[in-house]
């Protein structure tokens, strides 16, 4: 996350961390116990990627640091990928992946302070362009740099009309399933790293989940937006394959 604000589990305790071996690899979402929602671009060789070598936790506060009393820790063992993401193309139509976490004893997520999940906003609610949302995560945090942030941030970022963002960018790459957003003056977006986290808004005292980090044009550049995943296109998908209601409030 570029500009914003180091963070913390507490303030954005839905937020994920997804490792292949001992290697982080891309942020997402809880969206209930079970269930954590993310990008399919982090999957590279999609479909029936081998499982086995990826792990989730929940609760960090910084991907080099380990608190054994605010993380928990799962094997992946179901993974979704949307069958529409076409890894082979430049273009990120249905970057969204989900992934089933059972624990060492089979568990899913437990409710504590530094875990909950985020809601899912009702299918196709759309929020007026200008509504702040916040975006998190662990990846690089300067603008040119390469370094990944040593702790998890936050940011917020403004919607942008779809018709303003084709403008930025083209019709082919921003298309009815991807929302975008920006900074204030640009300074802040999410980078490299960050793909996969959330994009949540408050609406009604809740945080709901309404965008995936997906891509942009390098980051915190003045006319690149940064492009989600939109997740209320997607009710029905997760619906199907989680079992979930396709909207949870509260
Ligand atoms: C990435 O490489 C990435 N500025 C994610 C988001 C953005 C750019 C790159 C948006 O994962």
């Amino acid at each position: 996350i570029i500009g914003g604000l180091r963070s913390t589990v507490e303030s954005q305790p839905w937020i994920a961390a997804i490792f292949k071996g001992n290697g982080f690899i891309c942020g997402g979402t809880l969206i209930s116990p079970c269930w954590v929602l993310t990008a399919a671009h982090c999957f590279p060789s999609s479909g029936r990627t081998k499982i086995n070598r990826y792990s989730v936790i929940l609760g960090k506060n910084a991907i080099n640091e380990t608190n054994p009393v605010k993380e928990q820790q799962f094997n992946v063992s179901e993974l979704v990928v949307h069958e529409d993401f076409d890894y082979t193309t430049e273009n990120y139509t249905h970057d969204i992946a989900l992934l089933k976490i059972e624990g060492r004893e089979g568990q899913c997520a437990v409710r504590t302070k530094s875990v909950r999940t985020a809601c899912l906003p009702p299918f196709q609610q759309m929020l007026p362009t200008g509504f702040y949302c916040e975006i998190v995560g662990y990846g690089r945090h300067k603008k040119g740099g390469f370094e990944y942030s040593r702790h998890l941030k936050q940011a917020e970022v403004m919607l942008i009309s779809k018709k303003a963002c084709q403008q930025y960018y083209s019709k082919d790459e921003v298309n009815r399933y991807m929302l975008c957003a920006a900074g204030r003056k640009w300074g802040e977006d999410a980078c490299q790293g960050d793909s996969g986290g959330p994009l949540v808004c408050e609406v009604n005292h809740t945080m709901f989940l309404f965008g995936i980090i997906s891509w942009g044009k390098e980051c915190a550049e003045k006319s690149n937006p940064g492009v989600y995943t939109e997740v209320t296109k997607y009710n029905h998908w997760i619906s199907k394959h989680t079992g979930l209601p396709t909207y949870t409030a509260g």
